[in-house]
């Protein structure tokens, strides 16, 4: 039997962190340790609820989810959080009426430590949102390092153009690293291996009609039918890019732990601001603290592999 790899995964309840969580459960070299859920670029109840459900239908129902207590600096726009809402009222996650998945009585960061300690391999942390519970669990056991494989975050951008267009900011940041950028700071000062799926590689990415359409042929599979009908509620790349395009962001960083093939990285050392107008910005600086930055993806490989994964779904 293949060796599984711990992974822990903390998420904002997007609708590309559910799918992540939804693919995690089907990956087979993958055994998730635990789930923790932050109120960046969702209501946290909701996606909370939704975590949980999936945890019911797609996977063994056993799994801990934990709600994040940590609040950013830069909030995300009320449309892109309420997504979560839709996530959590879909058919296919509330056909059972109940939820039997565990709610953690411990805050993320403190629930991250836990399930990273008492592992005795490494656990590699996989996080599709801001860093805070991770710059949080840091500062209250920094020895955790010890037992972290690596951070595998989607976050961040060496592209001159970012995805944030707010009041303020010069436009130059990624919206992860926007919402809490001290967060980054403490997380680029420890001592762990990080692999940064970068803005290079999910603008490679983007959600079209032609995805949408081969998900739709194949709706006969539950698992696929449940990502067409997810993404349903975004919009997709049509003529041009405009703030509320969607792409894979998410669903890349978390295929990349399933499949690493499927990207190239090359190591950047980086810097990041955490205040003024770039705050969020990651950039490149010299004796920087190294990152692998993922920037560029096989496209089709890369949604066969999802979309083969979700056919396993009974
Ligand atoms: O910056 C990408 C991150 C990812 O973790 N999120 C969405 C993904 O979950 C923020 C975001 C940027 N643009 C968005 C976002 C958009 N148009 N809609 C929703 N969220
Ligand atoms: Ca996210």
């Amino acid at each position: 039997m293949m060796k599984k790899t711990n992974v822990y995964f903390n998420h904002d309840g997007g609708v590309d962190d559910l799918i992540s969580l939804f693919l995690l459960l089907q990956m087979d070299s993958v055994k998730l340790t635990g789930v923790s859920v932050i109120d960046a670029d969702c209501y946290i109840e909701p996606a909370t609820y939704a975590s949980r459900k999936i945890i019911d239908r797609f996977g063994d129902g056993k799994l801990e989810t934990a709600k994040s207590i940590i609040r950013g600096k830069n909030p995300f726009p009320k449309d892109w959080r309420m997504h979560a809402f839709f996530m959590d009222a879909l058919p296919i996650l509330n056909e059972k009426g109940s939820i039997d998945a565990p709610l953690s009585d411990v805050p993320a960061h403190e629930h991250l430590i836990n399930a990273v300690m008492k592992e005795k391999e490494k656990t590699t942390l996989l996080f599709t949102g801001p860093l805070s519970d991770l710059a949080e669990a840091l500062k209250t056991e920094p020895k955790i390092t010890e037992k972290i494989e690596k951070l595998v975050w989607m976050g961040g951008t060496y592209l001159p153009d970012g995805n944030v267009h707010e009041p303020e900011h010069d436009g130059t940041a990624e919206w992860n690293a926007y919402w809490d950028p001290e967060a980054v700071g403490v997380v680029f000062d420890a001592d762990i291996k990080i692999d940064m799926v970068a803005l290079e590689s999910t603008n490679q990415v983007p959600l079209t009609p032609a995805i949408r359409q081969m998900w739709a042929n194949e709706r006969k599979y539950p698992g696929v039918d449940f990502l067409g009908v997810s993404y349903a509620v975004v919009p997709p790349l049509v003529h041009f890019i405009t703030n509320s395009t969607y792409f894979l962001w998410d669903v890349l960083t978390t295929a990349s732990v399933g499949k690493p093939e499927l990207v190239k990285s090359k190591e950047i050392l980086s810097g990041v601001y955490t205040e003024g107008p770039s705050q969020g910005r990651t950039y490149e600086m010299e004796n920087g603290r190294p990152v692998n930055v993922v920037y560029d993806v096989d496209h089709d490989g890369f949604f066969n592999y999802i979309t083969d994964l979700a056919k396993k779904v009974k």
